[in-house]
């Protein structure tokens, strides 16, 4: 179709141009022709797939937004009325276990996000978990779990919220969903469900060390409800 549509716009350039050697009088409307046929092959083309170029100036203000967004998502979470950092914590394994360091200890996942973290110590053999307890049981609505690094926040399996009882009740399972933030430097895992109907006391995460192969890091666990 093109093929046709271009040889016929060329047939009809030539005519123009033949036209124009022959008579310049006429030259005026032999352009009209030409471009008449031009503008068929341009119309007949079909619309680009080619992803829109941007300039550079345009690629410079999208990453300065994508680096706003995140800005505005973690100041919103850092600052929710309605959200509790853990107080406590306890997990089935750390680096540098049995050593005198603490610097990968669960008790890094206590508090606001710092910079220091709970630290697993296999990088992709079997299952760890991480337990966190809060000073305010609450009806929970909302988990945020901040990582640094890429491999916790991809072979999270599984989140199970204890109640005040000491029951265990799983509120989600499976691969997870969520990715390494690029746009920053923590990564936040985020599972929202119903309210609870119990109290919350504590959040407890489970980790498939192969799905992400390296050490899982947590900074922070907040719970969000009231
Ligand atoms: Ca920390």
């Amino acid at each position: 179709m093109m093929k046709k549509i271009s040889s016929l716009a060329l047939l009809l350039v030539c005519v123009a141009l033949a036209a124009c050697h022959k008579k310049n009088p006429e030259s005026a409307s032999a352009s009209v022709v030409a471009s008449e046929a031009a503008s068929a092959v341009v119309a007949a083309t079909p619309a680009s797939t080619t992803p829109e170029v941007l300039t550079e100036e345009q690629e410079e203000r999208k990453r300065k937004q994508e680096l706003l967004d995140y800005s505005m998502m973690e100041d919103q979470n850092l600052n929710d009325a309605k959200g509790q950092w853990a107080a406590s914590a306890s997990a089935s394994t750390y680096y540098g276990e049995g050593s005198k360091s603490t610097s990968n200890a669960p008790m890094n996942a206590t508090g606001a996000p710092n910079g220091e973290t709970w630290s697993n110590s296999q990088q992709d053999m079997g299952f760890d978990w991480l337990e966190v307890g809060y000073a305010k049981p609450t009806n929970a609505t909302e988990v945020r779990v901040v990582f640094t690094g890429s491999h916790g926040v991809e072979s999270v399996t599984k989140m199970e919220l204890q109640d005040t009882d000491g029951k265990w009740n799983t509120v989600w399972s499976g691969v997870s969903d969520q990715k390494y933030e690029r746009r920053g430097p923590r990564s936040w895992f985020v599972r929202k469900f119903d309210k609870t109907a119990y109290k919350v006391k504590a959040v407890k995460l489970t980790f498939a060390n192969n799905v992400s192969r390296g050490y899982k890091e947590v900074d922070a666990v907040q719970i969000v409800g009231e």
